[in-house]
């Protein structure tokens, strides 16, 4: 038994396995634990000869097996599985040590854990971990939450040893206390439902509006990817489409059943938007789409009686063009929307979040990395109290150039019948956002009527109701 391993790690999926690994790769000795024991021995005999290592059965050794403060983390399925976890792992701990959470976890949950944990004196931190498997064992992008003391003191100089690291800067930065790292990992998320949904509408429009084949769909997304539209997404989109079915010839994306899955940070993220009040149209609308997108037999059933232009080319190459506008502009404000959601956030939950910092982290290891985020950095750097992202010059500007095609392209798209819920809803909200004088005041208006809700005035101070069913005088409440 090796009696002085720096880190401990139960929960040895896919996920667990790649950073455990990639923790004994940087040198630092990490014990492993796994419910099934089969498992652990498994990853033992298969990986054992990489690095430091060292597997047990049960979680008495596994935990006597650490140097003091210990620092554990736990990598297993989100929600009773990882109370489970914890509640198994606390009573062995003693007071300063470090338990982390690496899960896709609820924030609410964390804020839950951490108090549970702090009776004991045990630290608990709530990490974001993205990059799937391949950023997990290379370098993913760390969004750590908790108590800062211990993070900096015990989980920093690992965490920034394995993460990715963009221009000599670690994809890892502290996020804020309790639930601020899971939090920001949902919103990271969150942008990530936006960001496939705008490219499965780009897909969309190509095929069906434009009408290219799918080999030239994948040459397009990868001419995008040396453009501002850089990024891990769009360099997949050209992959994934220029794969071809084995079994059938045909490109895989037509073989694939059209249905979206979902895990459930993209609705927990527009969820909690709902209650911030905060307009997250994008994220929301790609979290719906993937919703409808799982009712393929109504589909079906409605596309033989619900009536529509039929969806085929004819759109010219100046809309292939002018699609990669509008994916920017849509790009630039469901990055917007996410960013002024995590403000809200900090702000109601008083965690400070420094919200250059998160598109620092972002830059490298995670599924959303993109140039784009240098961009976003910039602007932070610029005006931290930046009141929301379309509003920095650099961004304000892009969505000017940006906005003869972006409309261009949503109203052909309705001519066509071609769904674009996250193009659409993006350019609503810029253009509601950008009106000094909407039509709410309507809204108030019949609120007052049909329920005496009252409204106020634009000229002057006070809270005003008229007298609908009495003399229609106005009268101040
Ligand atoms: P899974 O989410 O599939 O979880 C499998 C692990 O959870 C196994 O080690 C399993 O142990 C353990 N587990 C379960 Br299920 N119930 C348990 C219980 N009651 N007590 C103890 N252990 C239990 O693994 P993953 O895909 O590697 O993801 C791990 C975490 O990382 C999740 O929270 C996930 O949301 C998050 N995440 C995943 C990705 C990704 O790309 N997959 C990316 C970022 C974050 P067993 O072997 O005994 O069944």
């Amino acid at each position: 038994m090796n009696s002085d391993s720096h880190f401990g790690l139960t929960g040895l999926a896919t996920m667990g396995a790649n950073l455990a690994r990639n923790v004994a790769h940087h040198g630092i000795p990490v014990a492993v634990h796994n419910r099934t024991t089969s498992r652990t021995q498994r990853f033992i005999d298969e990986h054992g000869a990489e690095g430091p290592l060292t597997g047990y059965e049960s979680v008495e050794e596994w935990v006597g097996s650490l140097g003091r403060p210990r620092v554990l983390m736990s990598m297993v399925q989100a929600g009773p599985a990882t109370d489970a976890v914890v509640d198994e792992i606390v009573p062995h701990l003693d007071a300063g040590d470090v338990l982390i959470d690496g899960g896709n976890a609820n924030f609410r949950d964390t804020q839950r854990r951490h108090a549970a944990a702090a009776e004991h004196g045990v630290h608990f931190l709530g990490v974001g971990v993205s990059g799937g498997e391949e950023g997990a064992l290379n370098g993913p992008s760390i969004m750590p939450g908790g108590d800062r003391k211990p993070y900096d003191q015990s989980v920093k100089p690992i965490f920034e040893a394995i993460a990715a690291n963009v221009d000599g800067t670690p994809c890892c930065t502290y996020v804020g206390p309790d639930g601020a790292g899971h939090y920001v990992k949902m919103v990271h998320n969150g942008i990530e439902y936006a960001d496939m949904q705008l490219i499965a509408e780009s897909y969309d429009l190509l095929r069906n509006g434009v009408g290219l084949d799918v080999p030239d769909i994948a040459a397009r997304f990868e001419s995008w990817n040396e453009s501002e539209l850089e990024s891990f997404l769009i360099e997949i989109s050209a992959r994934v489409l220029a794969k071809v079915d084995e079994a059938t010839g045909k490109p895989l994306v037509d073989v694939i059943l059209d249905a979206a899955e979902q895990k459930g940070t993209g609705r927990w993220t527009a969820q909690n938007a709902l209650e911030l009040g905060v307009p997250l149209t994008g994220i929301t609308e790609a979290v719906f789409a993937r919703t409808l997108s799982a009712l393929k037999a109504q589909r079906e059933a409605a596309a033989g009686r619900l009536a529509g232009p039929p969806a085929s080319g004819r759109g010219g190459e100046d809309l292939a063009e002018d699609l990669e506008h509008a994916l920017y502009a849509s790009k630039i404000v469901s990055y917007a929307q996410g960013f002024a959601q995590m403000a809200a956030a900090s702000e109601a939950e008083g965690w400070n979040i420094d919200l250059g910092s998160m598109a620092t982290i972002w830059r490298g290891g995670c599924i959303i990395r993109a140039r784009f985020l240098d961009r976003i950095r910039e602007a932070y750097d610029n005006e931290p109290k930046l009141g929301n992202l379309m509003l920095a010059e650099f961004f304000a500007t892009a969505l000017e150039e940006a906005q003869e095609p972006w409309r261009r392209i949503v109203a052909r798209a309705a001519e066509w019948g071609i769904p674009t819920p996250a193009f659409s809803s993006s350019l609503a909200y810029y253009d509601g956002y950008r009106r000094a004088r909407g039509p709410a005041s309507l809204i108030q208006g019949l609120r007052d009527l049909f329920g005496a809700h009252t409204y106020q005035r634009a000229d002057r101070e006070g809270t005003f109701h008229t007298q609908w069913g009495g003399d229609g005088r106005e009268v101040e409440v």
